[in-house]
């Protein structure tokens, strides 16, 4: 069991939505530490980086702009095995067929919206982890 860092955001959508506080208390009560934390309108540039591996996917750009749509909240995650436990805490990418008990299948919501209104992002590997907390944390 690694003590590890991960970096986590909340989307746009979680931002409006008022539900930053709800994030922070599962991430809390699970037991892991937030060690930065901070609010933050995305540039290009840094969501560019972000989703270099989904560049020339069919969704990227939509993504993109919808995660320049307004501020989003970017943090640094502290704790065992913070990295695949946080993806379990937030569920499975599709909101609407998320676990219920996940961030993403208690608080995602089906309207119609696109699977890119998910929430909150996580790393998926520690060196995913070390790239990602330079984009947001340098
Ligand atoms: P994340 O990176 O945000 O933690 O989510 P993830 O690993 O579960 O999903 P990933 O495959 O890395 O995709 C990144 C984000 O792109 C949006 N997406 N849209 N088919 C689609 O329209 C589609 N697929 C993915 C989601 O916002 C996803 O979180
Ligand atoms: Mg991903």
């Amino acid at each position: 069991m690694a003590i590890e860092r991960t970096l986590i955001l909340i989307k746009p959508d979680g931002v409006k939505r008022q539900l930053t506080g709800q994030i922070l208390s599962r991430i809390e009560a699970k037991g892991y530490e937030i060690a930065e934390l901070k609010q933050v309108s995305a540039t290009r540039e840094q969501l560019e980086a972000h989703y270099e591996e989904h560049v020339g996917k069919p969704f990227y750009e939509p993504l993109v702009e919808f995660m320049a749509s307004g501020p989003l909240v970017a943090i640094i995650a502290e704790g065992q095995n913070v990295i695949p436990g946080f993806r379990s805490l937030a569920g499975t990418t599709d909101p609407t067929t998320a676990a219920p008990g996940t961030i993403r299948g208690d608080l995602g919501r089906d309207w119609g919206l696109k699977v890119q209104q998910n929430l909150v992002h996580g790393s998926d590997s520690e060196e995913s982890a070390a790239r990602e907390i330079g984009i947001w944390f340098a």
